[in-house]
């Protein structure tokens, strides 16, 4: 029988915990990379033998030291990131040797100029969009580029036969992880949303990534056993929420748990705190910098233009969840989250005929009240 360590689910205790790992993984001499976005290619960081470690802020507590450098009006997750980087607080970012961001929005590849003031950053050039022959060829450039900077600055080769086995274990990491998200097509769902998020994100600080897919994977199959025996046949009456847009790993307690609490059942996760990195694997049987370089162009981030893809797998996401309703979060100032909002509300409304809730928001408790009446009058509408 699989030993589960008990603060694998739990999100702070996991943190917490993660701070010794890195520790320790140093002292082995262990290179540590610090990331911020989805479209990172873990692959080649695994390749180079680094652990990647997440430093997207989730917290409102560092936003204040980042004011201090940067506008009042920009993303929550961008000052949380940079704030706990001039906080001196954040021993992930204390202990990371060096950075990897991408020109995503313009809030961040500008906050990356300033955080390169404190650490080494390499800034891989996001193309703006998927689907010009030119996007594949200017994003495989970066790909080399960010292939040449680790072997560099970690003194390594990164070969392709090392490239293909990482190719394979991140496709059958993210296989494992679908089909724990994949738990929220059961009816009713044997675990809750808020359940899911805080297990993934207390995920990203265990570096032991075979530790991590034995956990998923036996949490998956007793999940499954718990439908089976005790839930199946016994259809829920709770609406069924999709939730879309930016990350929400910062808003888990004022948004994710208010939807539960009132009554919901958010069963699916479109955004980068859910599916939209894993629903597509890498191939693995072409070259490895165009597999790779195809698989992270495909990423559906609404700074892409157009973004085809995020309604195709929205299109997709509400039939097979069976979904009653979408929310999207956009925290404030996302511009191209917030924009595209337009185009989801009525992919939504008029070609799904589901009610829709826009909500903006940051990682303040000011608008808790305003949020808790308009999600309840969405839920009573279903
Ligand atoms: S692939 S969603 S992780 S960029 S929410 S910082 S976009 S202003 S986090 Fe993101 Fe990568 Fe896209 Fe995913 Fe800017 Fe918007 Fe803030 Fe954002």
């Amino acid at each position: 029988m699989l030993k589960l360590p008990e603060n694998f689910e739990n999100y702070e205790e996991a943190r917490r915990e993660g701070f010794l790992k890195v520790k320790d993984l140093k002292e082995k001499g262990v290179p540590v990379v610090g990331i911020f976005c989805t479209y990172t290619p873990m692959e080649l960081i695994h390749a180079a033998g680094a652990v990647a470690v997440s430093l997207c802020g989730t917290s409102n507590g560092p936003i204040h030291y980042a004011e201090k450098d940067l506008p009042r009006n920009l993303c929550p997750l961008i000052k949380s990131s940079y704030g706990e980087a001039a906080s001196e607080k954040c021993p992930y970012f204390y202990f990371a040797d060096l950075l990897v961001g991408e020109t995503t929005c313009d809030g961040k590849k500008k906050m990356y100029e300033i955080l390169n003031e404190l650490k080494p950053i390499h800034v891989m050039h996001l193309p703006q969009g998927q689907e010009p022959d030119h996007a594949f060829a200017y994003w495989k450039e970066e790909l080399v580029r960010l292939k040449e900077k680790l072997e560099e600055f970690f003194d390594v080769k990164i070969t392709d036969e090392i490239l293909r086995e990482e190719i394979k274990e991140r496709n059958r990491e993210r296989k494992i992880l679908m089909d724990f998200y994949e738990l929220g097509k059961l009816n009713p769902s044997p675990i809750s949303g808020s359940e899911i998020n805080e297990t993934m994100e207390a995920l990203g600080f265990q570096f032991d990534r075979n530790a991590q897919c034995e956990f998923i994977a036996e949490r998956t199959k007793e999940l499954r056993n718990k439908y089976e025996k005790e839930l199946k046949g016994s259809k829920s009456d709770k609406p069924r929420i999709l939730v879309t847009g930016c990350p929400v790993n910062g808003v888990r307690d004022k948004i994710l748990r208010t939807i539960e609490d009132s009554g919901a059942s958010i069963v699916a996760f479109e955004n980068c705190s859910g599916v939209r990195e894993k629903i597509r694997l890498a191939d693995e049987d072409i070259d490895p910098i165009d597999s790779l370089t195809q698989k992270y162009l495909d990423i559906n981030c609404s700074v892409m233009t157009p973004n085809p893809r995020r309604f195709k797998d929205l299109d997709e996401m509400i039939d097979e969840y069976e979904v009653d309703a979408v929310i999207e979060i956009v925290l404030q100032a996302c511009h191209t989250f917030n924009i595209e909002a337009h185009n989801v509300k009525q992919f939504v409304t008029e070609w799904k005929q589901k009610p829709y809730l826009y909500i903006e928001t940051d990682y303040s408790e000011l608008d808790v009240g305003q949020i808790n009446t308009r999600i309840n009058a969405l839920l009573e509408m279903i």
